[in-house]
């Protein structure tokens, strides 16, 4: 044990709180680690369609994985920074074909690799439909597209997502969350909006029609895309209608409401109508614009909030973000340890002393202890975590992410 730890437990003691317990929580926290930050959401079906559906990787750092082995390497680089045993989120587009089978015809079999490695790993798996960069998503419309088969081709292909999420839950006995997000929406005006949603809300029905296992469905909703300005089809209305009718998980990305929206506060208003929600942890910075999480307070927020509600059986904590400006495996690294983090300070709260003061209505002492917490000395309790599972505290990682760029990623 640290003396700073030594301290920190002491301090938090003093406030009621274990901080082997906040550990100990914390080691039992799966995040869902998105894949496409490695490549800029690149995939690896080698056409040159270029990354479609309104959504945008900016920057050119040197180094991105261009292939499967590489894509992997880089994750399992990543993995020696962040402590605790995680998932990884596959797309679609990451099968391993030869470039022969269009995504409709996905199978289980062509994400042997990812199940391979997820058990080399001991990490978890979770999936995603791809309905974008894709000639059949070039009119910007996939699920809910006037074309039927356009439509039939998604819905074919969302299917076959479940299907494989099954058969990888089956080889892990473990769950995975298949997370449908379609890039459906309107540059300019629409003057029939309820049209292509209630097509979206047909081929949701068809595709979520066969009961699963190991598969759970979530619907992530969007507030506007590049070039789909005017009109998303799966708004946060239709999703969450959806969602509660149909009783998926909804997904709640951090870069896809109005900026003064806080998905931290969306959790209690729609967890009790739905079984579940996948988040994904994202930072927009004034558009959808994927930065890489920082330790900010709505990420703090997000954390307590799954903490204080004790949240964990219905919440999947998911990433999306992609940086392409940054050396990407440190982008990686920051936005998990950032998200970690947020949780290890939710742990610390001495969470019933705060619910008796605002309860009994001292609302000055809620102030004044909130405000107190965020000088506690949580990143002792944080390295000391980091040490005991052999990960790098502190900035250190850094050094080695900048060896492996030297000696790895420069030479791609
Ligand atoms: C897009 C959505 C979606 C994607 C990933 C790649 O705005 O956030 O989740 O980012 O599926
Ligand atoms: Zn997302």
């Amino acid at each position: 044990m640290s003396k700073a730890y030594e301290l920190a437990k002491e301090a938090y003691a003093e406030l009621g709180v274990d901080t082997e317990k906040a550990i100990a929580a914390l080691k039992k926290l799966q995040i869902s680690i998105h894949c496409w930050q490695g490549d800029d959401v690149a995939g690896f079906e080698n056409s040159d369609q270029g990354l479609t559906g309104g959504i945008q990787t900016t920057g050119n750092y040197p180094g991105k994985a261009r292939n499967p082995e590489e894509l992997r390497a880089d994750f399992k680089k990543m993995l020696t920074y962040v402590p605790g045993n995680h998932r990884i989120s596959i797309h679609a587009n990451y099968a391993e074909t030869d470039g022969k089978v269009d995504r409709n015809k996905l199978e289980g079999k062509h994400f042997d690799n990812w199940i391979a490695f997820a058990k080399e790993n001991n990490i978890g798996i979770d999936f995603n439909p791809t309905m974008f960069s894709h000639p059949m998503a070039a009119s910007g419309f996939t699920l809910s597209s006037l074309d039927e088969g356009v439509r039939n081709f998604w819905v074919e292909h969302c299917i076959a997502s479940r299907e494989i999420a099954e058969y990888i839950g089956e080889k892990l006995n473990d769950k995975v969350v298949t997370n449908v997000w379609i890039p459906d929406g309107f540059k300019d005006i629409p003057v029939d909006r309820l049209t292509p949603r209630k097509l979206l809300e047909d081929s949701l029905d068809k595709i979520f029609a066969k009961k699963m296992k190991y598969n759970i469905d979530s619907v992530e909703s969007k507030v506007f895309g590049i070039g789909a300005e005017s009109c998303t089809v799966g708004s946060h209305e239709f999703y969450t209608g959806y969602a509660v009718k149909n009783q998926t998980y909804l997904t709640l990305d951090t870069g896809h409401f109005h900026p003064t929206e806080c998905v931290s506060d969306k959790l209690t208003g729609v967890i009790n109508f739905v079984p579940g929600i996948l988040l994904h942890v994202s930072r927009p910075v004034r558009w959808d614009s994927d930065h890489v999480v920082i330790l900010d307070d709505e990420l703090k927020t997000i954390g307590a909030e799954i903490v204080r509600q004790d949240l964990f059986d219905k919440v999947a904590v998911g990433l999306d973000f992609f940086d392409a400006s940054i050396n990407r495996i440190a982008a990686w690294t920051i936005g998990v340890r950032n998200t970690l983090k947020s949780f290890l300070i939710g742990f610390l709260e001495p969470t019933s002393k705060l619910f008796e003061f605002e309860h009994s209505g001292d609302y000055t002492s809620r102030l004044a202890m909130l405000e107190e917490l965020k000088s506690m000395p949580w990143n002792a309790v944080w390295d000391e975590y980091c040490e005991r599972e052999n990960i790098p505290t502190g900035v250190k990682w850094l050094d080695d992410v900048k060896k492996y760029e030297s000696q790895v990623l420069s030479n791609r």
